[in-house]
């Protein structure tokens, strides 16, 4: 990535999309000291919303990564003391990123244990909706699982799929559906009941009421192949939610498995749609 000449300063950090500044991996410096008191503060409205909320409704090891994490109620967290906790855990690391990075990128990164996260934050007009990751999607949604051991293992395993993926046709639409379903917008059954540890879902208001209470959804038991096979939503609430047992059961069906296979047989056919119900 060529660098312009003169980078402005002191632009608030809260610009979305500024490409300018990446490095070849596409990753930049936090900046913390430029996010404004707004956008503070919009974190902490978003925070308020859902600390309360996921009591309730997050998967009991998302709520140890929360708690763990120790992150700020009232600021936008800086990288580097979450780095310092996640690399004593599981020896993950986040990575500042502008926002969404290429594909061969993104899986390198995850690869190599590095988890990249937005660093701008929503406008408050955007509090409900958005169709990018920010920071509170990437940060408050994805780095509390990089806490577990099993979780982080198989998100490392995702991303060494990836160069297979995109050598193959077909393969990264279908890799790309078990990160939608089962890092976006995954279900767990658990002692206490149907939770959620989806980050699309648990940095969601909405959604994370929705996922869990709604009649409307349907929550299929987990299968790899559906998985990888059926279409998603990007503009509403999922019309599909997929349920695990146990972080162990997707670690067990993903580590050591070639999706080569797969990619083959059912690369070229149409997926099944969001909504369909299984035969
Ligand atoms: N980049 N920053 C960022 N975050 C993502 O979740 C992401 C990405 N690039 C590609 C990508 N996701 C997906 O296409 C893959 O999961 C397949
Ligand atoms: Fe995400």
């Amino acid at each position: 990535m060529v660098q312009p000449p003169s980078a402005p300063v002191n632009q608030p950090r809260g610009l979305r999309g500024d490409y300018s500044r990446v490095g070849a991996d596409y990753t930049l410096a936090q900046d913390w000291e430029r996010y404004s008191q707004d956008e503070h503060a919009i974190w902490a409205t978003l925070y308020r919303r859902q600390i309360d909320l996921i009591e309730s409704y997050a998967a009991p090891e998302f709520l140890t990564g929360v708690r763990a994490l120790g992150a700020s109620a009232s600021m936008i967290p800086r990288f580097e003391d979450a780095n310092r906790v996640l690399q004593a855990t599981t020896g993950w690391g986040i990575v500042a990123v502008p926002g969404l990075i290429p594909e061969e990128t993104f899986f390198d990164h995850l690869a190599h244990l590095r988890f990249p996260v937005t660093v701008w934050i929503r406008r408050r007009e955007e509090l409900d909706y958005l169709v990018e990751p920010d920071v509170f999607h990437d940060f408050f949604g994805h780095v509390p699982l990089l806490m577990n051991p099993i979780f982080a293992r198989f998100m490392q395993a995702y991303g060494e799929a990836g160069p297979k993926a995109l050598a193959t046709p077909g393969g990264l639409r279908m890799l790309a559906r078990l990160y939608w379903y089962m890092v976006e917008f995954g279900l767990i059954r658990t002692g206490s009941g149907l939770r959620v540890y989806g980050a699309g879902i648990l940095s969601s208001k909405g959604e994370t009421v929705y996922s869990i209470e709604s009649p409307e959804p349907q929550r299929l038991a987990f299968d790899l192949v559906r998985v990888m096979r059926t279409d998603y939503r990007i503009d509403d609430f999922q019309r599909t939610y997929f349920v695990l047992d146990s972080f162990e059961q997707l670690f067990e069906a993903c580590y050591n498995t070639d999706f080569a296979p797969m990619y083959r047989q059912y690369g070229a056919q149409p997926p099944i749609a969001a909504d369909a119900r299984p035969a």
